[in-house]
């Protein structure tokens, strides 16, 4: 029986049935764009129009009234409500969906859509419409300094102290709709089992590259595996062996 501090690790998957593409999977994202244009510095210096009209559209899609949270977020949010520990959820998704079905404690490491970031004032910005070459920093009132408040590749991800804090402690890791592709993320399950900190569980459509570092998976659509596996912590049933 599990208990103590959960961290789960959410990915692309768990918003897939949201709306929201994937990176990886057939007709994801990156079957679309070129990521060393989109999500790199390089990238970003090279044409950062181009950059920022690809989060713009991406922001947008958050107000389609189709993308809303669903029953995998909403277990999660559960989850931290129902479980008598803590239960910190890293997401690297940039979406809003897990405080939208009432999870709190939330870290975003490669950011979020609804941000920005201004470059001459440093200042971290709530952002809600389109985010141009020319904005203003409402901060420091500079133009063309604000940049989308994401982690592109080559940057160094966002509340890494406070992630491996978490994973050092924890009784029980949790991975859901991630590729295992994109470090340090892909890390934390090695991290947790050479350590022998706790059980680890992958929940994903398929295994990822990192699937026989998990203890224990289950394969399907988060909306099905997830509010399952929740149920299952939740009553506190043996979890099989770990
Ligand atoms: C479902 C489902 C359903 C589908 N239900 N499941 C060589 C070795 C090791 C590392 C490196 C290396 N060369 C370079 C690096 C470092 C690099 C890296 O990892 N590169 C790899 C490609 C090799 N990493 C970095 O540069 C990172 N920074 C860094 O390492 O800094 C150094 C440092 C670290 C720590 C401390 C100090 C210093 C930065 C990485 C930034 C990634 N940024 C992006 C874009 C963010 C903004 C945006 O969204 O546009 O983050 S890239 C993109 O990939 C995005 C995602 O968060 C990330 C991960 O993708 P994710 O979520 O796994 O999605 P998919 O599509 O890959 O997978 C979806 C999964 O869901 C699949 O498995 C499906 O089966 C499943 N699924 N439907 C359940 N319904």
């Amino acid at each position: 029986m599990i208990q103590g501090p959960i961290v789960i690790l959410t990915g692309a998957g768990i918003s897939q049935e949201s709306g929201l593409d994937t990176f990886r999977c057939a007709g994801g994202v990156w079957s679309r764009h070129d990521l060393e244009d989109v999500a790199t510095p390089q990238g970003y210096r090279r044409n950062p129009a181009l950059v920022q009209a690809f989060y713009n559209d991406r922001r947008r899609q958050l107000e389609d009234a189709a993308v809303r949270p669903n029953p995998a977020h909403l277990a999660l949010a559960r989850l931290e409500r129902d479980w008598p520990a803590p239960v910190l959820l890293v997401t690297q998704n940039i979406d809003d969906l897990h405080e939208r079905a009432g999870s709190r404690a939330v870290l975003h490491m490669h950011g979020e859509l609804r941000k920005g970031r201004c470059e001459a004032c440093g200042r971290v910005l709530e952002w809600a419409g389109d985010m141009t070459v020319e904005s203003l920093c409402p901060a420091c009132g500079k133009a063309g300094r604000v940049r989308p408040h994401v982690v592109w590749f080559g940057e160094v991800p966002l509340e890494m102290e406070r992630i491996f804090q978490a994973l050092d402690a924890c009784a029980l890791f949790l991975s859901i709709g991630t590729s295992g592709h994109v470090y340090p993320a892909a890390g934390f399950v090695a991290h947790v089992r050479e350590r022998g900190l706790a059980p680890t569980v992958e929940l994903n459509l398929e295994p990822s590259q990192g699937a026989s570092l998990f203890h224990q998976a289950f394969y399907g659509p988060a909306s099905d595996v997830v509010p399952r596996f929740v149920e299952t912590v939740l009553t506190g049933d043996d979890l099989g062996p770990v």
